[in-house]
């Protein structure tokens, strides 16, 4: 047989036995969440047909023509007991693009669909979109919130890196055909990590922002902000207040992002966010979770100190090394949760755990005392409590 022939077998094998692997939980965990031992998708998931010529005329040796780069920052949302997630997938030329994995296990099996989203765009192209918030709004529609971002033009020449970032809003019923509505409007110059809020609040459309100065720096952007908007279409926010600020010396001392859509529990709104610090070897990005007040989903009720899934093992290497990020969450009707997170802006992991272990975590975890003299005493506190256990 051909060279063509024989790779293109080979490459299929091993794509399909790829799909088909059964994922494991790792033992022992933490009480709080269980890990994979693999992830659920990389680039390496991408269809074949989205990277090869199929034609031996033209590809005789099944040569890659279009590669994909990474597979990362997943939104995430069950429909008719399947679970979906609309990766931010990469090519080779850094442009990053939506499209829709399927699987009935939530855990393994991920499977793309054939075409990505075709996204429509507005008068002003986006340059590169990426990070989509998938939510099931009350309203009837699944609205897709994600990152819009385009050179700045008012850039000095030579400078091809100054970036501007806004909230792009598209629509569907089916996760098949988008509706593009116009990007939100706000009083920032820049926005990243905004997150519709799946109810109405005061009869108005809620966002979680996060407003910032400049395209990496958050700059005085305090933290994790909320506004309201009268209407979906034109979206406006004319008053942003924050509502998780950044602190000294904590995990969110830089910048900190609104995760997926928080979840209704019995006793409040339970939030997944990012919190980002910087070490000597570049920006460290955790998620961090809290609960916010039902009737007042802006009034954050419970903030556990420190983080809740920070990158370890093979999750800390990767094109944006020592970054995990959480953009996509499954709560289904039993209680069960899925979080869908990344790693290291490349590959996505699944974190399995329970609404109770959650509930458990934000309302048992202390906050951060924020000194460490108040850390070993909050320390010796338990250490005291259990040495009488013991
Ligand atoms: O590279 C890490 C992350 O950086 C950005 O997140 P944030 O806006 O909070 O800094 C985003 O570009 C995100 O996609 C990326 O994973």
């Amino acid at each position: 047989s051909t060279i063509f022939e024989q790779r293109k077998q080979a490459l299929t094998q091993r794509y399909e036995a790829l799909i088909g692997r059964t994922n494991e939980k790792l033992p022992y965990g933490n009480g709080i969440y269980d890990r994979y031992k693999y992830p659920l998708l990389t680039a390496e998931h991408a269809p074949l047909i989205w990277r090869y010529d199929f034609n031996e005329e033209s590809n005789p040796y099944f040569a890659e023509r279009i590669g994909v780069n990474g597979v990362f920052n997943p939104g995430a949302i069950e429909l008719n007991g399947k679970f979906y997630i609309i990766a931010r997938v990469e090519g080779h030329d850094r442009k990053s693009f939506f499209a829709v994995a399927e699987s009935s296990s939530g855990v393994d099996g991920f499977r793309f669909w054939d075409h990505p989203v075709v996204l429509p765009e507005t008068a002003d192209p986006d340059i590169n979109v990426y990070d989509m918030r998938l939510v099931q709004h009350e309203d009837g529609w699944i609205y897709g919130l994600f990152c819009s971002e385009r050179k700045d033009p008012d850039a000095p020449p030579g400078d091809l890196s100054s970036a501007v970032a806004q909230c792009g809003i598209a629509r569907t019923k089916d996760l098949k055909t988008w509706e593009r509505l116009a990007d939100l409007k706000t009083g920032s110059a820049q926005q990243r990590n905004v997150v519709l809020h799946p109810e109405f609040v005061d009869g108005k459309y809620a966002f979680y922002t996060r407003p910032q100065d400049g395209f990496i720096d958050a700059g005085s952007g305090g933290g994790i902000s909320w506004g309201l908007s009268e209407q979906i279409e034109n979206a406006v926010i004319t008053r942003e207040t924050i509502i998780d600020q950044r602190y000294y010396h904590t995990i969110k001392e830089v910048k900190n992002g609104q995760g997926p859509a928080p979840v209704r529990t019995p006793l409040g709104w339970l939030h997944i966010a990012h919190g980002v610090r910087g070490t000597a070897a570049g920006l460290r990005y955790v998620l961090y979770a809290f609960l916010s007040d039902l009737a007042e989903p802006n009034r954050v009720t419970h903030a556990p100190g420190g983080h809740f899934i920070a990158p370890d093992g093979e999750e800390r290497v990767g094109d944006v090394s020592n970054v995990v990020f959480c953009n996509g969450i499954i709560a289904r009707d039993n209680g069960e949760v899925f979080i869908y997170y990344a790693s290291s802006d490349t590959r996505i992991h699944v974190a399995t755990t329970t609404i109770d272990q959650l509930l458990d975590y934000v309302m048992n975890t202390p906050e951060d005392p924020l000194r460490s003299y108040a850390c070993v005493q909050q320390r010796i506190a338990l250490i005291e409590r259990n040495l009488q256990l013991k």
